[in-house]
């Protein structure tokens, strides 16, 4: 399991001071100054660093590069000098670092990461049109990324949900039969707990810690996405030290018991009360002013993994959009809540899968999306599938009599100048939909995890990808 080490990264900086740094910085400055706020988010190990490191790089090194490294680049031609800097107020994203580890010999992926962080890329350019063209020689364009973890807002939900509501919610996905065991100490723990009793503050610090054990266990057992509430996940020195004390569902028969004020039910009710408070909070200083957002989702380690972590992910997707969603309802906007202008859904790591297998790539995200969704929203979410750093490379092969797609790369944890250390694989066909759950024992894949490529240093053009530009055109253009 992660943890979320990021308020200990902020060094005592509070949300609040994050809020007050992003309400620094209007959508557009001045008439030849625009800031665009790009935030990347997504599960854990979904790729998120390795994206934000190879766009960074990409954007530093795309107006030199040949067109072919990345086709989409807007201000190609343009563009006078590109920076990299901090943006004033946020924990900063290690962008030097991260290129490092992945340009070293051996290269090497990003290690987790916890909190949230941002980089700022400048880019000044000849303007070719518009006003700013007749007024100035050179304009400013700020891309800021922002990396922060998918699981906090998996606890958007939480905002339009009572406690009650939330109990029931949590009830029913602890039947699963991927959790229920996991589920039962603090199921039976929390069956014995009298809810109208007075309050006992160690014994709901007790049903507490088997309640945060069973929402650990499903995510580090279990591959399980879906777990509230998302700031509980780490402990010890990375522990969020704002999420206050802990809480936990009561089963339904028990809630109704719980309004009697100094009980233990009306304990839970506040504690949890004072959480969404905290989740209301992040929205609407942090979250409410990132207009465009890219959600990476890694469908094929979990297809790999098989049904139920699956299952899970598709779950777990399906509130992370939701949430977008929820951003436009009339009672989040009376919390002052943003919205999202522009929505990248993205299924990542997209070289573990031959070329012919892309478009399913898509379907399948677009299912597991749900098309209500995609198309409530056709204008502003665009669906990609995208590599950051390609590591393997397509070949074709006499298979059987048949010519077939492989794909060459370096398994995770071999040396890469090991003669033979490449190995040819053929990941298998991906579903472009969800595939039904009799099906699920005949599938087959064999989607492998690769070690980073390795390329020559310095590397002054964009990493090898797959449709980064693409991703950059829909946000920008
Ligand atoms: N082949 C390939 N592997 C990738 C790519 N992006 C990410 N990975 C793999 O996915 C792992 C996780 O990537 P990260 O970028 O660290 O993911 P993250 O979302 O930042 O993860 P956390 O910080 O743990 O939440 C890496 O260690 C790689 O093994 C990619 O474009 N291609
Ligand atoms: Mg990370």
């Amino acid at each position: 399991m992660t943890p979320l080490r990021w308020l200990t990264d902020l060094a005592g900086a509070s949300l609040d001071a994050i809020g007050a740094a992003l309400a620094e910085v209007p959508g557009v400055l001045s008439l030849n100054h625009d800031t665009h706020r790009i935030a990347v988010t997504g599960l854990q190990r979904s790729g998120k660093t390795v994206f934000v490191t190879s766009f960074v790089h990409a954007l530093l090194h795309a107006a030199d590069a040949p067109v072919a490294d990345f086709p989409f680049f807007p201000w190609r031609g343009q563009v006078r000098d590109v920076t990299v800097m901090d943006v004033p107020g946020l924990p900063p994203f290690p962008y030097r670092a991260r290129l490092g580890e992945l340009l070293a010999d051996p290269p090497a992926w990003p290690a987790r990461t916890t909190g949230l962080t941002a980089v700022r890329v400048r880019i000044r350019y000849a303007p070719t049109s518009g006003l700013a063209r007749s007024l100035f020689s050179t304009a400013t364009v700020d891309l800021d990324l922002i990396d922060y973890p998918g699981e906090w807002l998996l606890d958007l939900p939480m905002l339009t949900q009572s406690y009650e509501e939330w109990s029931a919610r949590m009830e029913e996905l602890a039947n699963a039969a991927s959790r229920s065991d996991l589920a039962r100490p603090w199921r039976e723990a929390a069956r014995d707990l009298d809810p109208a009793a007075p309050e006992d503050p160690a014994a709901l610090q007790r049903v507490g810690e088997l309640y945060l054990d069973y929402i650990r266990r499903c995510q580090s057992e279990r591959r399980l996405h879906f777990v509230q509430p998302g700031r509980f996940l780490n402990d010890g020195p990375e522990a969020d030290p704002e999420r206050g004390p802990v809480f936990f569902p009561l089963p339904p028969q028990r809630t109704a018991k719980a309004a009697r004020s100094g009980s233990n039910g009306a304990a839970l009710a506040a504690r949890y009360g004072n959480y969404q408070a905290l989740v209301r909070r992040f929205y609407g200083q942090v979250f409410g002013r990132l207009r465009r957002q890219v959600v990476l989702v890694d469908l094929l380690s979990a297809l790999q993994n098989g049904h139920d972590s699956f299952a899970d992910l598709a779950l777990a997707t399906r509130s992370l959009t939701d949430a977008f969603e929820e951003l436009q309802n009339p009672i989040l906007r009376a919390l002052s809540l943003g919205g999202v202008d522009r929505l990248a859904l993205v299924a990542t790591k997209a070289d573990h899968v031959t070329a012919d297998q892309m478009n399913n790539m898509v379907g399948l995200l677009r299912d597991m999306i749900g098309e209500p969704f995609v198309q409530a929203n056709a204008r502003q979410s665009g669906l990609f599938a995208a590599a950051s750093v390609r590591a393997t490379t397509q070949l074709l092969r006499k298979y059987r009599g048949e010519t077939l797609p492989f794909l060459l790369g370096v398994p995770e944890g071999r040396v890469a100048e090991r003669a033979g250390a490449a190995v040819e694989v053929r990941p298998g066909v991906i579903p472009g939909q969800i595939p039904a759950a009799a099906d699920w024992p005949a599938l087959e894949f064999n989607i492998r995890r690769f070690a980073p490529p390795r390329l020559a240093i310095p590397h002054e053009r964009p990493l090898p990808h797959i449709n980064l530009d693409k991703i950059l055109q829909f946000l920008i253009a």
